[in-house]
């Protein structure tokens, strides 16, 4: 499963919720890649600009690192990735040539202000007003294809993100009904 959705948008908390509940692989690239850059490695201080800038990491870095931490057998929740119609594509490839495949992908909707509000309440180092603008940009102009890419292939369901965090999570709920 994938979750898609502007910065802010509630990925990485429904995934929690999702990935407890469905049992899968929590993968979310935000956090591994602060976590690399927190731990001063080699792809931690490549990385650190574009976080601290709000700009996408380059897609050959962040493939690699799904390449290395995709899990090899097992449902997994994908948190933040792809972000790109180019990562999509490296996706669909990696899990072609291991006769898997991507069953869902939940969109969330929410409108700009709603996700700068939060964002600004939430004060992580790269959650000020000028990056937060600027990863809304990015996300219109880089991710936002994603909906239509993914919405071609019968995967998408698309959920009002701007409710309570209960009331995300119902909506999630009812959207994969039906889901094999
Ligand atoms: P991410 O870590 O993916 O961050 P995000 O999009 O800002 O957060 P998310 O949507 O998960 O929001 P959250 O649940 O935390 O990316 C950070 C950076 O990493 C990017 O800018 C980029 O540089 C890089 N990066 C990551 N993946 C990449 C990729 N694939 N390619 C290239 N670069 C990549 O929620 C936000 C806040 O809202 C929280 O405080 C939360 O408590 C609150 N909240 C959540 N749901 C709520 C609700 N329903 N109501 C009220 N508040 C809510």
């Amino acid at each position: 499963m994938i979750l898609l959705g502007p910065p802010g948008a509630g990925k990485g908390t429904q995934a929690e919720l999702l990935s407890r509940r469905w049992k899968l692989a929590h993968i979310s690239t935000g956090d591994l890649l602060r976590k690399a850059v927190q731990a001063k490695t080699k792809l931690g201080l490549q990385v650190k600009r574009f976080i601290d800038g709000g700009t996408l990491v380059p897609d050959d870095v962040v493939v690699a690192l799904i390449r290395e931490k995709l899990p090899r057998s097992g449902g997994f929740l994908l948190d933040g990735f792809p972000r790109t119609i180019e990562q999509a594509q490296a996706l669909g490839k990696m899990l072609d040539e291991e006769g898997r495949r991507i069953d869902r992908v939940i969109n969330f909707s929410v409108d700009e202000g709603t996700v700068t509000q939060r964002l600004m309440g939430r004060g992580r180092s790269d959650d000020t007003l000028e990056t937060v603008r600027m990863r809304l940009e990015v996300y219109r102009k880089e991710t936002e294809p994603l909906i239509v890419y993914y919405q071609k292939q019968g995967k998408l369901r698309s959920v009002d993100g701007s409710g309570t965090v209960e009331a995300v999570s119902r909506a999630i709920d009812a959207g994969l009904e039906g889901t094999p």
